[in-house]
């Protein structure tokens, strides 16, 4: 059906062992014709075989090929694997002869857009295999997986299937009115109905959120004064000296990033500039981009010194971070107090002695309720296309039932539900765009 692919699978450096990958009706005889071990084409499926790739009577590389034949395979084609030496040189030269030999290079993604086309995944099981590629830790790991075994799939189509049944009796109701036997869907027995789809695709909404901060993490920025100890904190949560840390004001001048994982979510703490009044020109440019960092953060920590009273400056980001999640960290608290502030939730510490560090991830923990999501059975949505296409489809099922109070038509109101059901399937690719596909398989790996 499709022309044969093949791409460098592994990652390209310096590496034990490389993969180039042939998928397709060609290849199996174009790697038979490059290869002097077993014949490949008499191969039994699911064998390796040991040989040599000689183009041009040149020997390439000493190999292993493993012969998959369609359609117990990744694509559902024939796929033919070379596990050749690692390294840039050999893998790059059996791609060139695989291409002179009429294979054409892969698109990134192209071997799980065939795997979705052929039909052995949907397409939020493909989307799954990107972001557990892409994982990073262990809970995205195990997200990724699970939607990968299709559970995130299953449950959409749960609700699918909740909605497809109200729609036939509806058109049951229209389109045959003297068949008795089908339950007559009225403005009075829809409401309920509707509120359990709506009940439904909240509930998904809702364990969304957990998908989203383990896919994504969460991004603290690290604002306040000059000097309060801003890069001295972001150094003892990372424990190592990332930032430089001076008595100068205005050391930290461009933004300094550090991860770590807290419940198994990743972290990312960007340290920033002091935010002052300021008529330095380059300071100036650090502190437009600290109040950048702030408003895009996910969480703000705000640093205090506890050894000097509150200033202006002080005051006037007290009142931005408001807009913000954020935890208000009293930093040098081994100096003698002096400053006064009557806001309640504060942690206090000094960087000298670490105190307080603790307290400071506890919070973390509890203003992300990191406990439940590291207890989450992980059967979640989690990317923006997906969350995105829920959101639509709730508000389809809300007009629903505005509708529903308006008295409207049985068979008007109808029109919105099939519209969620539509939304609803292309998250499993039931009814996709080419340009979804081209977009979605374009973030692929190469030889994905
Ligand atoms: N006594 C005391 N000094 C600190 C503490 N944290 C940082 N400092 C000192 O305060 C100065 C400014 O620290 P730095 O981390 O560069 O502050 P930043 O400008 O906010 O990034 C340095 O001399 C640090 O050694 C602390 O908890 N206690
Ligand atoms: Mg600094």
């Amino acid at each position: 059906m499709y022309d044969t692919i093949c791409a460098i699978s592994t990652a390209l450096g310096v590496g034990a062992i490389s993969i180039i990958r042939v998928s397709g009706s060609e290849a199996i005889p174009a790697v038979a014709k490059l290869f002097d071990g077993k014949n490949l084409e008499e191969a039994a499926s699911h064998t390796i075989h040991y040989g040599h790739i000689v183009s041009d009577g040149e020997v390439i590389d000493e190999v292993l090929v493993s012969v998959l034949k369609a359609p117990r395979t990744y694509t559902k084609e024939d796929i033919v694997e070379i596990n050749a030496h690692g390294g840039i040189a050999t893998t790059k030269k059996i791609l060139e002869t695989l291409i002179a030999n009429g294979i054409r290079l892969a698109e990134p993604g192209e071997f799980t857009k065939r795997a979705f086309l052929n039909g052995r995944i949907d397409l939020s099981q493909a989307e799954a295999v990107n972001s557990l590629i892409k994982s990073h830790t262990d809970l995205e790991r195990k997200l990724a997986l699970n939607g990968i075994s299709g559970k995130i799939s299953k449950k959409i189509n749960k609700v699918r299937q909740i909605i497809v049944e109200l729609l036939a009796n509806i058109e049951v109701n229209i389109d045959f009115p003297e068949y008795e036997d089908a339950l007559e869907i009225t403005l009075e027995n829809l409401p309920p109905k509707l509120n359990e789809i709506k009940g439904e695709l909240e509930s998904l909404l809702e364990e969304s959120k957990i998908g989203k901060i383990i896919e994504n993490g969460i991004r603290v920025a690290i604002v306040g004064r000059p000097n309060v100890g801003k890069s001295s904190i972001l150094n003892a949560l990372l424990k190592e000296n990332k930032a430089i840390v001076t008595d100068i004001a205005g050391t930290t001048r461009d933004i300094v990033e550090g991860q770590i994982e807290l419940k198994g979510v990743s972290l990312k703490f960007i340290d920033t500039a002091g935010i002052r009044k300021t008529d330095d020109v380059v300071e100036k440019i650090g502190v437009d981009k600290s109040l950048e960092m702030l408003s895009d953060a996910d969480l703000v920590i705000l640093v205090l010194n506890n050894n000097e009273k509150l200033t202006s400056d002080d005051e006037e980001l007290l009142e931005k971070v408001k807009e913000k999640t954020h935890i208000i960290f009293i930093n040098k608290s081994d100096l003698p107090n002096k400053l006064a502030i009557n806001e309640s939730e504060v942690v206090k510490g000094n960087t000298i002695d670490l105190d307080g560090l603790d307290s400071l991830k506890d919070k973390i923990i509890e203003l992300f309720d990191l406990e439940r999501i590291s207890n989450s059975n992980l059967e979640v949505v989690s990317t923006a296309r997906e969350t995105g296409l829920i959101k639509e489809a709730l508000n389809s099922i809300n007009n629903a039932i505005n509708n529903v109070s308006e008295s409207l038509p049985v068979d008007m109101i109808a029109i919105d539900i099939k519209k969620a059901w539509d939304l609803l399937g292309e998250i499993t690719g039931e009814a996709y765009q080419d340009e979804l596909l081209d977009t979605l398989f374009s973030q692929f790996c190469l030889g994905k």
